[in-house]
């Protein structure tokens, strides 16, 4: 049994914390120690999940495995909050939606931090803080953004994700899956949260133009951005995942709709200026940027 921790207690971080459980003792970072009890919920069935609470005062060791699954607008302040608390040679697991620049969150790093990536699209939906609903495997995928990173990936995989996150992929080019993950959330999450639908309607014939679009003009910028995706199959894996979360509420639809700052900004947001700094323009992005931030601000 090792021990890792999970800062913060979002739908993935709660997620994550039921299947690292099932071997490992888990140990959740919070804000505060209001709840001392998490529900995981599926189908009929409720569990409280099996694993302990603390807040960054109260870390009373140095932590060696730490995922850090909260918002991209959080990434930063999450990295220099836990630095302080981190062992000489520990691994951190990054997992959010859209992009965020790698090389400022290294700049923080000691030497011989591995910094990793972990992509999903498992689905999970919060109706109560101390509560997620299970809606849906997804895809998974994992590799390492530094060196340090590359040598420990296997034994990291092998450790933590090897045996409860079927499909997993690891992957060599980190680059290539966040590019692939920001495909899926360009294509999905903006359209649910304008639509206030579940993920599975995106698969109708009346969105199909605009899933198009957009990927097509995300396959354009990657490539900009020294990034070979192919139009037919990125459009493969976002209806694929479509399909394994149809029945989940996507992030971006619950932050809307419950009047929450969205990641739109490190999604469309970050599609529209990476096209910007080529001299370029990226319309279909940068519209449903401007919608969702006027929606955000409603
Ligand atoms: O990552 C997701 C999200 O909701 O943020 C998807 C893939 C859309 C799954 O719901």
């Amino acid at each position: 049994m090792s021990q890792v921790y999970i800062l913060g207690c979002g739908a993935v971080g709660l997620l994550l914390a039921e299947k690292l459980a099932k071997e490992h003792s888990v140990t959740l970072i919070t804000r505060n120690l209001s709840y001392q009890a998490f529900l995981f919920v599926q189908g009929k069935e409720q569990t409280h999940l099996d694993i302990k609470v603390t807040t960054l005062d109260q870390l009373s060791e140095k932590i060696h495995t730490c995922i850090i699954p909260v918002k991209a607008y959080q990434i930063e302040q999450a990295i220099s909050d836990i630095t302080p608390h981190l062992s000489d040679n520990a691994n951190l697991i990054l997992s959010h939606n859209g992009m965020h620049d790698l090389l400022s969150i290294q700049t923080q790093l000691a030497p011989k931090h591995a910094l990793f990536f972990f992509s999903t699209s498992m689905g999970g939906m919060k109706p109560t803080p101390n509560s997620v609903i299970f809606k849906g495997h997804g895809l998974s995928q994992l590799g390492a953004c530094n060196q340090i990173a590359k040598k420990r990936l296997n034994t990291l995989y092998q450790t933590w994700f090897a045996t409860h996150f079927d499909p997993i992929e690891v992957v060599d080019d980190i680059n290539l899956i966040r590019w692939q993950k920001l495909c899926v959330n360009i294509a999905i999450n903006p359209l649910t949260a304008l639509y206030q639908c579940q993920n599975g309607a995106l698969r109708a014939p009346k969105y199909a133009r605009k899933v198009l679009n957009l990927l097509n003009e995300t396959c354009e910028i990657a490539r900009l951005e020294g990034v070979e995706l192919q139009l037919s199959e990125e459009l493969t894996r976002v209806y694929h995942v479509m399909t394994l979360t149809a029945k989940n509420t996507s992030s971006m639809a619950q932050d809307i709709k419950l009047n929450r700052r969205s990641e739109i900004d490190a999604i469309c947001g970050f599609v529209a200026t990476m096209a910007k700094r080529h001299s370029r323009q990226a319309p279909q992005n940068e519209r449903l940027w401007q919608q969702i931030k006027q929606k955000e601000q409603v």
